[in-house]
């Protein structure tokens, strides 16, 4: 186990400069929280929500002068089937019923003119939130893009996966491929074109993902062009490479993105990732771009965490990708 001295403990909560200026455009907060962990194999994903709350999520949103509309609970069936070895993926059927309540909650806040926080959870219930904005954007007819950060591809299908685990599936099921029941929720698919989708920050990828990722035309950012060009620059061409054109853009982040050292409380730990000032910058970027209309933050698993600082660090990059400015 890592060591718990008192000077690990994170930052304090509200650093001297940091200033309350929500932007012009800023819309009210919906808290959505998905204790699912049926995607994975590590049960503590489940606690995740707990751990944000803990931390003070909505307290430290509405003193960042944003309005929290809501907070739902979305409800996660009690299943053992992560046990089951056979079945190409797992859970197939209770992350279903979770994608589909996740994805109506996300539409219903984004309808509302809110801006929805999935809080995970493992990452198969980006499965659901991508579904509810991409369900938003059509019925506008608009366009978005989806910036996606993770040391995995998740890319994989039921014909790829060596796991079976779907949270290494929901960047390949917004794009159109894997289970059906999956793939057609909210009865559209795809849910965003590969055109219009980047993945940062990858450096842990299944062979069979590395073909995925090459010919699927999304356009990723592997660990190599962060350290080549600092990750202040690779935000900037992600948001060119989704397009000039979108209305709006989906943040899917997964915690283990960043480096293991500085975010421990994650199920799928990978060395050489993000440092915390980058994991900041990328979305202190983001904001500015005043693109950013539904956020997933997920992969928190507080039963890895060292007293709880990577959820204090998830809520910390909440507040910068909501627009939280040093100055
Ligand atoms: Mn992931």
């Amino acid at each position: 186990m890592a060591q718990t001295k008192t000077n690990e403990r994170t930052t304090e909560k509200q650093p001297l400069l940091a200033k309350s200026q929500p932007g012009r455009n800023a819309r009210p907060v919906s808290l959505i929280y998905v204790p699912l962990h049926l995607g994975g194999t590590h049960r503590g994903a489940s606690m995740g929500p707990a751990a944000m709350k803990v931390a003070e999520l909505p307290e430290r949103i509405k003193s960042l002068g944003f309005a929290v509309a809501q907070e739902i609970d979305i409800e996660v069936p009690h299943s053992v089937c992560w046990w089951d070895k056979d079945t190409q993926s797992k859970c197939v059927p209770e992350i279903h019923q979770v994608s589909e309540a996740v994805a109506d909650a996300v539409e219903t806040a984004m309808q509302a003119g809110n801006l929805p926080i999935t809080i995970g959870g493992d990452h198969s219930l980006a499965i659901g939130s991508i579904a509810g904005a991409a369900s938003y954007y059509k019925k506008n007819e608009q366009n978005f893009g989806l910036i996606w950060f993770d040391a995995h591809g998740d890319i994989n299908t039921p014909d790829t996966t060596a796991s079976g685990n779907v949270h290494g599936m929901p960047f390949a099921v917004s794009l159109g491929l894997g289970d059906e029941k999956l793939v057609n929720l909210k009865g559209f698919s795809p849910k965003v074109p590969a055109k219009r989708s980047a993945l940062i920050g990858i450096r842990d990828v299944d062979p069979p993902e590395r073909d995925m990722i090459n010919q699927t035309g999304i356009t990723p950012f592997t660990m190599k062009e962060i350290d080549h060009l600092g990750l202040g620059r690779v935000t900037d061409l992600a948001l060119g490479s989704v397009g000039a054109d979108v209305d709006g853009i989906h943040v899917s982040f997964d915690i283990d993105v960043i480096d293991p050292d500085v975010a421990p409380g994650v199920s799928t730990a990978s060395r050489g990732g993000l440092s915390y000032r980058e994991s900041h910058l990328a979305l202190e970027l983001l904001a500015e771009s005043d693109l950013v209309r539904s956020i997933d933050i997920v992969e928190l698993n507080p039963a890895f965490d060292v007293r709880n600082k990577t959820a204090e660090l998830a809520v910390e990059l909440i507040l910068s990708a909501l627009g939280k400015r040093i100055l």
